[in-house]
């Protein structure tokens, strides 16, 4: 018993509720609290059985995720959870846990240690440890075999997804959904169960024997096809087998050194950063949590193309009654067509069920003009890439909208304090960029201009949230986060072919750094045609004598697209796969040759280092000019916008790991060869470099200044 912790009896039940906001995690206190109770309540004549609960929204959400970064820096030992589980599953009286919200990580290790588990309909259970970087590592990959069997245990460990409460119930998880109040509920069946022998979930060794060895092997193969570059679902597979060769204690013993590998992981500590980071992003230094937000309760979206489609998705997903307009009836009906394919899809594979769908479908209103749309909480501009038609949109919107509604452009690149000289209400214009598929990309780019009122920040960072997506305040600027550190990104993917190295390497080098997809496998998927229209649009803003990658304009200028048009960087077959192509091979051959460019082999940590320092670098001035608020905005922009692997943290992260210090010689090092106008360091870089730190310390030193 402390204060996280309390014990009290309802007659001849002892309950003990966790009440260690906001999420009931298992920091230091809470497992000793747990232990004090169960031994009191054990020694309790006049208790029968014991039910365990947490106060708040959750049951329990896991061990302390903070506490692992002191740990790793040998601040804190391990906090030791086997002594509490033991002495609850060794308990003279029954323990029932309650569980409603989430019982994460050592949440489920915690409920299953004791005897029975009861459940509320909307709660959920999982492992969650892989999305750390971790394992579990409080003898859930030996209890949950035993519950759930092997081979959901496999993937429950090894994958992380949470498993609803229904499906709990079906697997042997927990023992009962109780409908109603759960407290109430638990202490019924902890009556009903009293007196009845307590099956300690160790020693329940039926399902582990009917384990079938293929099951390893194919989640191996899809960890290693899915995880790439992640050690912690493969510990997670061997650590479950462990359980169907050893005894408990030994297997519980072999989980404990896998966990501590993981732990100590570079990617752990990568994946746990962006854990936080996702948290962290929500906080503005100058927006106070209280800032009033408008009630968003009805949107319209102009435009049903690919994004205008996407967006009204998310409004609807959201259960947010949303108008969508287009220009044309042709238009209107492809939107609403594509729309309604991507619903069915999600039905085919299970996401959600018809009935759903019909109603996301009724929210969705499409029309050809603005009727309405002056009744409308906030409206989000989706047309096409150019500033004379955003304008004149907004300036429509602007005479009809009421003084309350909000409006955001979801333009890529252009500048949204321009765009918001074409209203009377710039206060009320803001960039809400989401990024392709837009139904389904989890990053909202929230860009803020000059005359853009707190309110509707905080409005627009709320509502991020309630579309399910990770929202992210950045500065005004061309290209604003993401799409401004990616030029420079791709600038060197495409002078690195110039300079003699092939698509497929350059393609592949930065695959297997771990991204999603290469640099030039991304241009083609997005279309080379969409960047030369911008690179026309910004002509202008070039300066002149400056190098521009060369080959991207030829094959735009030969029709050739990319995937759209079946050939751009590579050739594609009819399932899309990408082809070496010798017509480009030799296109950049006479490309470089006009140049005058000589081309020499390039070796893959070039290619990287090229590729991830100027997308680094642009990073560090950005957020030097103070367009990203952190550099963990920067990292969370990238891991949920751009394909960045989340194992590797983010670039800014990335850069840490690294060395700001190498990063810097090496920009140092290009500066020289290419030229300052390509490569001049960022003064931010340079500083912390000299100084010895970092992103991340730099990250801290400003939430300390502004706390
Ligand atoms: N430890 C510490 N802080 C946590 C936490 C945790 N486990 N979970 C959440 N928080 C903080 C979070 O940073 C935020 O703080 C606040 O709580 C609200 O969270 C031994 C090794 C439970 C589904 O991976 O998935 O157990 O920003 O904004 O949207 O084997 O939090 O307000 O300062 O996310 O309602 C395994 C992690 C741990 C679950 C709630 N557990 N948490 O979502 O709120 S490893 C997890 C979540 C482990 C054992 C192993 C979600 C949630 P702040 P939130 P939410």
């Amino acid at each position: 018993m402390n204060d996280s912790v309390k014990l009290a009896r309802r007659e001849d039940i002892a309950v003990i509720t966790i009440d260690n906001p906001p999420v009931n995690a298992l920091s230091p206190g809470v497992p000793e609290g747990i232990l004090a109770s169960v031994k009191a309540a054990s020694e309790d004549p006049a208790v029968k059985a014991v039910v365990l609960i947490g106060a708040g929204s959750t049951f329990i959400a896991g061990a302390d995720i903070r506490e692992f970064g002191k740990m790793t820096a040998g601040e804190r030992p391990r906090i030791a959870l086997y002594p509490m589980l033991l002495a609850i599953e060794d308990s003279a009286k029954p323990v029932v846990m309650a569980i409603h919200g989430q019982a994460f990580g050592g949440g489920l290790e915690v409920a299953m240690a004791g005897h029975y588990r009861v459940i509320v309909p909307g709660a959920q259970v999982g492992q969650p440890e892989v999305k750390l970087g971790l394992i579990p590592g409080a003898g859930g990959t030996q209890r949950l075999p035993r519950l759930a069997g092997v081979a959901k245990a496999v993937e429950m460990c090894a994958f992380g997804e949470p498993v609803a409460a229904q499906e709990a119930l079906a697997l042997g998880i927990v023992d009962r959904v109780i409908e109603g109040d759960l407290l109430n509920g638990a202490i019924a069946f902890a009556r009903e169960i009293a007196g009845r022998p307590a099956r300690k979930t160790r020693e329940r060794d039926e399902k582990l024997g009917q384990a079938d060895p293929a099951v390893f092997a194919s989640a191996r193969d899809t960890a290693r096809k899915t995880r790439r570059g992640q050690p912690a679902p493969l510990a997670a597979i061997d650590a479950v087998e462990a359980a169907t060769r050893l005894s408990f204690e030994e297997g519980c013993q072999e989980e404990a050194r896998l966990f501590h590998e993981c732990l100590f992981s570079i990617q752990s500590k990568a994946l746990i950063y962006a854990f936080f980071g996702e948290r962290t992003v929500s906080k503005i230094p100058d927006i106070p949590k209280d800032t009033k937000a408008y009630d968003i309760r009805s949107a319209a979206v102009i435009g049903a193309g690919t994004m205008g489609g996407g967006i009204t998705m998310n409004y609807a997903n959201a259960g947010i009654p949303v108008r969508v307009k287009e220009t044309s009836q042709d238009a209107l009906d492809r939107g609403i067509a594509t729309i309604r394919k991507n619903y069915a899809a999600s039905v085919q594979k299970g996401r959600f069920s018809q009935a759903a769908m019909d109603e996301r479908m009724a929210l969705i209103r499409p029309q050809l003009n603005y009727d309405g749309f002056d009744q409308a909480d906030i409206i989000v501009e989706a047309v096409f890439e150019g500033m004379a038609l955003k304008k004149q949109v907004f300036a429509e919107i602007d005479a009809i909208a009421k003084s309350s509604c909000i409006l955001a452009s979801n333009t890529s690149t252009l500048d949204i304090d321009e765009i918001a000289s074409a209203t009377k209400r710039p206060q009320m214009v803001i960039g809400h960029h989401f990024f392709s598929p837009a139904n389904v990309m989890r990053l909202l780019e929230v860009v803020r201009g000059k005359a853009t009122s707190k309110e509707v920040i905080a409005t627009s960072m709320a509502l991020g949230k309630r579309l399910k997506k990770v929202a992210v305040l950045a500065g005004n600027c061309r290209g604003f986060i993401g799409n401004r550190m990616l030029a420079p990104y791709f600038r060197e993917a495409q002078f690195l072919i110039e300079e003699g190295a092939s698509v497929e390497s350059v393609n592949r080098t930065l695959y297997d750094f771990g991204w999603a997809m290469g640099p030039l496998a991304v241009s083609d998927l997005a279309g080379l045609d969409v960047g030369w229209r911008i690179r026309k649009e910004f002509q202008h803003l070039e300066k002149p004598g400056v190098r521009v990658p060369l080959v991207a304009d030829r094959l735009c200028e030969m029709g050739r697209f990319g995937q759209k048009t079946g050939r751009g960087f590579s050739r594609y077959d009819e399932n899309r796969r990408p082809l070496p192509d010798p017509e480009t091979a030799a296109l950049i051959d006479e490309v470089a040759r006009e140049a005058g460019i000589h081309r020499r082999p390039i070796a893959p940590e070039e290619i990287v280092d090229r590729c991830l320092f100027a997308l680094i670098n642009e990073g560090a001035w950005l957020l030097g000019e103070g367009i990203a608020l952190r550099a963990v905005d920067i990292d969370v922009v990238y891991v949920n916008g751009y394909g960045f692997p989340a194992w590797r943290g983010g670039p800014m992260f990335y850069a840490d790991t690294v060395g700001l210090d190498k990063v810097l010689a090496r920009v140092e090092e290009f500066e020289a060869r290419h030229g300052s106008d390509l490569w001049s360091p960022a003064p931010l870089l340079q500083q912390l470099a000299r100084a010895g730190q970092t992103f991340a310390g730099y990250d801290k030193r400003g939430i300390e200044a502004s706390a």
